[in-house]
C-alpha cells in the first residue's frame, strides 16, 4: 500500500429521527462505512467520520402528528435511540450530531444566503396543492396519490417508494392530503429553485465522463439516466413551519427544503467536531470526501448536493458515493410502517453481546451490487459454520493447545519447515489484499479474504496435528503453535474493522495490541515467551429454537398486519323483524364431541339444548380439540331443518364468529345460563 498522506472526510447518511434504525440501515450504510473508516485509521490516514440525525422535513412532522406530540419531542426521542443503537453496534463516528443544532441553522442559513446574494437561485411563483381544511400547503410527503409510472396508489409527492422514481406533487394521479384525506386545491406560492439544468453540462462531464470507471455501476447508472433524461430547476424551499427558516425577505412561513438542509448537516457536524480546523476537511483539495448512503439517496448526493457545492464555490466535491442496494427481510421489503424489520435495539435485547455477529452477517451478505435477503436461517448458519467453526475454532485451538502444552507461553520457533514458511508467506500477503478490497468498497470480498486467513490457520493445524506431534517432538510442536499464534495475532488488527469487539477480546487473550495495518501479517507479531490470558470462546453456537423464535415474531407481525388490513364484509339485505323472530336461537351445552372419521374439518357434537340432546355436525375441527369443547355453552340455531352430513343427521347449527384470518370463535353467553335460554 502506498504511504498516501491523504485526508478523508467520510459521511454516512443522516437517518431521519422519526423511528428506530434497523438491519437495512446497518447493512446498506453504517457497517460498510464503519469498516472503511476503521481500516483507514489503522492504515494511519487522517480521517473524520461524520453523521447525525436528520431532524427536519415532513417525515418528522407527520410522525409527530401521528403520535400526538411536537416535532421536537419526536426528534429528541429518536435521536437518542438511534445514537445509542449505533454506539451499541460499534459504529465509530467521530461525531453524531443533529440538524436541529444551532450550528446547523447558522451554516445552512449562511449557505442559502450566499447563493441567494449571488443570484444562484431562480425565484418562481407557482400553483401548489393546499389543504383548505388544515389551512396548510402540502409539501412532499403530505400529499399522496397514484404514481404515474407504476400505478402505486400510495406514492408520495416527492417520490414513489415502489418504483423509486422521483416525483413532483402535480404528477400524482388522484392526489389526496395526508392531513385530512381530502382532495387538495391549487394555490399560488413563491419559492426558490436551484436551476439544475444550468449544471447539466458540468455534471455530465464530472460524472458521466469523469467517474465512469471508479463509481459503482449501480450509482453511475442511476446518475447517467437522470442526466440523460434532462435536469430541471428544483425548489429548495417549502411552506412549512418546521425546519431552517428561509433567511431572505418575503419568505415568512417558509423553511429550507429538508434535502437542501440535510447534506449541509455533514458540514455543520464537522464544524461542531472541529471548530477551528473543519474547513480543511471540506475545502482543501487534498481531502477525499466519501458519502456512504442507500440507493434511494443517490440523486441527492450525486447530483443535487454537488450542484449546491459547485454553486457555492468554496467546497470540494465527493470523490466517491458507494451506495448500496436494499436488504430485504425473509423475502419481503423492509418496512417501518408494516413493522417488517429487525430493529437494532430489539436485536440487542434478544442477542446481548452479539453485535459483532450481526455486523458479520450483514457484511457477508451485504447488498453491494443487488438487493439481498436477510433470513434468520442464514444468520444462524453463518454464525455456526463461519464464526464458530472457522474463525472461533482456529483461535481457540491455537490458544488452548498453547495452554495445554506450554503453560500458556508463546513457544519459540526452532527452524521453519517449507510448510511453515509457505504459511507465513501467505500471511504476509493478507493485509494488502484485504486493504485493496476495502479501498475499492468491496467489503464482502474483503471479509471473505479475512476468513480465508483463519481457514489457512485451520488447515495448517489440521495438517500439522500438534495434538499428536507433542507425543514425539515437543520442539516442533512449539514451532507449529508459534506460527499459528502469529496468524492469530494478525487477526487482531485485520479483524478490527469488521468485528471490533471480537478483535479486542482476541487481543486481550493473546496479550497484543492491534497494530498499524501495514504491520499486520508479520511473522514476529507475538514474541516467544509472551504469556497468554486464559482462553475464552469468541463466538458460540446459536440454537434452532433461538432463530425459530425470531421467525415466529415475524410471522406474528405478518398476521397482525393482515388483521389490521382486513375490512368488514359488506352489509347484507334488510330482513323483517318477523323473519328474525322465526329463528329459534338458544343456548345449549356440549356434552359429547368427536371427530367425524375420514374428514379434516368435521366434528360430531352432542348438545343439550334444554329441549333435548341432539346431534350437530359442525365444520370446526381445525380450530377446536373435541375434549376441550365438552362442558362449553354454545349458541345454536335449533330450528334449522335437519341435514345429512357424511351419513350423520345434523339437527341444527352452532353459531361462530369468523375472524379476518379465517379462525373461528364460539358464540357463548357472557356467563352461564340455563340450557334452552332463548337468544333474542
Ligand atoms: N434522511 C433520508 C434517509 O434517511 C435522509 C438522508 C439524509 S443524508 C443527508 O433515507
Ligand atoms: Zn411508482
Amino acid at each position: 500500500m502506498s504511504a498516501d498522506p491523504q485526508r478523508y472526510t467520510v459521511t454516512a447518511a443522516l437517518p431521519y429521527a422519526n423511528g428506530p434504525v434497523h438491519i437495512g440501515h446497518l447493512a446498506g450504510v453504517y457497517v460498510p462505512a464503519d469498516i472503511y473508516v476503521r481500516y483507514l485509521r489503522a492504515a494511519g490516514r487522517d480521517v473524520k467520520f461524520i453523521c447525525g440525525s436528520d431532524e427536519h422535513g415532513v417525515p418528522i412532522t407527520i410522525r409527530a402528528q401521528k403520535e400526538g406530540v411536537t416535532p421536537q419531542q419526536v426528534v429528541d426521542k429518536y435521536h437518542a435511540l438511534i445514537r445509542d443503537s449505533f454506539a451499541d453496534f460499534g459504529i465509530s463516528f467521530d461525531i453524531y450530531s443533529r440538524t436541529s443544532s444551532q450550528t446547523q441553522h447558522e451554516v445552512a442559513s449562511g449557505f442559502f444566503k450566499k447563493l441567494y446574494d449571488e443570484n444562484k437561485f431562480i425565484e418562481q411563483t407557482s400553483q401548489q396543492y393546499y389543504d383548505e381544511q388544515a389551512g396548510q400547503f402540502l409539501a412532499d410527503r403530505y400529499i399522496v396519490g397514484t404514481c404515474p409510472n407504476c400505478g402505486n396508489e400510495n406514492a408520495y409527492g416527492d417520490q414513489c417508494e415502489k418504483c423509486g422514481s422521483s416525483l413532483s406533487p402535480t404528477e400524482l394521479i388522484n392526489p389526496r392530503s395526508m392531513l385530512s384525506g381530502n382532495q387538495p386545491v391549487l394555490r399560488e406560492t413563491k419559492h426558490w429553485y436551484l436551476p439544475l439544468d444550468q449544471y447539466e453540462p458540468w455534471l455530465r462531464e464530472w460524472i458521466v465522463e469523469g467517474h465512469k470507471n471508479d463509481w459503482k455501476a449501480n450509482v453511475y447508472g442511476q446518475c447517467k439516466s437522470w442526466i440523460d433524461q434532462g435536469l430541471h430547476p428544483r425548489a429548495v424551499t417549502r411552506d412549512l413551519d418546521w425546519g431552517v427558516p428561509v433567511p431572505v425577505p418575503g419568505a415568512e412561513g417558509k423553511v429550507l427544503y429538508v434535502w437542501f438542509d440535510a447534506p449541509i448537516g455533514y458540514i455543520s457536524a464537522t464544524k461542531d467536531l472541529l471548530p477551528d480546523t473543519w474547513e480543511t476537511y471540506w475545502k482543501d483539495s487534498g481531502t477525499k470526501l466519501v458519502h456512504f448512503i442507500g440507493k434511494d439517496n443517490i440523486v441527492f448526493h450525486c447530483i443535487i448536493f454537488p450542484a449546491m457545492l459547485k454553486a457555492h464555490g468554496d467546497y470540494i466535491l465527493p470523490d466517491n458515493v458507494p451506495a448500496n442496494e436494499f436488504l430485504n427481510l425473509e423475502g419481503d421489503k423492509i418496512s417501518t410502517s408494516r413493522n417488517w424489520a429487525v430493529w437494532l435495539h430489539e436485536y440487542l435485547a434478544d442477542f446481548p453481546g452479539k453485535a459483532d455477529v450481526l455486523r458479520y452477517v450483514l457484511c457477508a451478505n451485504a447488498p453491494e451490487t443487488k438487493d439481498n435477503d436477510f433470513t434468520w436461517k442464514d444468520f444462524q448458519a453463518r454464525n455456526n459454520n463461519e464464526l464458530v467453526a472457522n474463525l472461533g475454532n482456529f483461535v481457540n485451538r491455537a490458544v488452548v493447545l498453547t495452554h495445554k502444552f506450554f503453560e500458556g507461553k508463546v513457544p519459540a520457533a526452532v527452524g521453519f519447515t517449507t510448510e511453515d514458511e509457505d504459511v507465513l508467506r501467505q500471511l504476509s500477503e493478507f493485509p494488502q489484499r484485504i486493504g485493496e478490497l476495502i479501498d475499492n468498497y468491496r467489503f464482502r470480498d474483503a471479509l471473505n479474504e479475512l476468513m480465508n486467513l483463519s481457514r489457512l490457520g485451520n488447515k495448517y493445524l489440521a495438517d500439522m496435528e500438534p495434538w499428536k506431534l507433542i507425543k514425539t517432538d515437543e520442539a516442533r510442536t512449539g514451532t507449529v503453535l508459534h506460527v499459528s499464534l502469529q496468524l492469530a495475532a494478525s487477526l487482531v488488527t485485520l479483524l478490527e474493522p469488521f468485528l471490533p469487539t471480537a478483535a479486542e477480546r482476541l487481543g486481550q487473550m493473546l496479550n497484543v495490541e492491534k497494530g498499524p495495518w501495514q504491520a499486520a501479517g508479520r511473522s514476529d507479531a507475538l514474541a516467544a515467551g509472551t504469556q497468554l490470558a486464559p482462553s475464552e470462546l469468541l463466538f458460540d453456537k446459536i440454537e434452532d429454537a433461538t432463530v425459530e423464535a425470531q421467525v415466529q415474531k415475524l410471522l406474528d407481525t405478518k398476521k397482525a398486519n393482515e388483521l389490521a388490513k382486513a375490512v368488514a364484509a359488506p352489509a347484507k339485505e334488510d330482513v323483517s323483524f318477523d323473519d328474525f323472530q322465526r329463528m329459534d336461537l338458544r343456548i345449549g351445552t356440549v356434552v359429547a364431541a368427536e371427530k367425524v372419521a375420514k374428514t379434516k374439518k368435521l366434528l360430531k357434537l352432542t348438545v343439550d339444548t334444554g329441549l333435548d340432546r341432539r346431534t350437530i355436525v359442525s365444520g370446526i375441527a381445525e380450530f377446536f380439540i373435541p375434549e376441550a369443547l365438552i362442558g362449553q355453552q354454545v349458541m345454536v340455531l335449533a330450528n334449522l331443518a335437519p341435514r345429512e352430513i357424511k351419513g350423520i343427521t345434523s339437527q341444527g347449527m352452532l353459531l361462530l364468529a369468523e375472524n379476518a384470518d379465517g379462525s373461528l370463535a364460539l358464540m357463548q353467553p357472557g356467563h352461564e345460563v340455563r340450557n334452552g335460554s332463548h337468544v333474542a
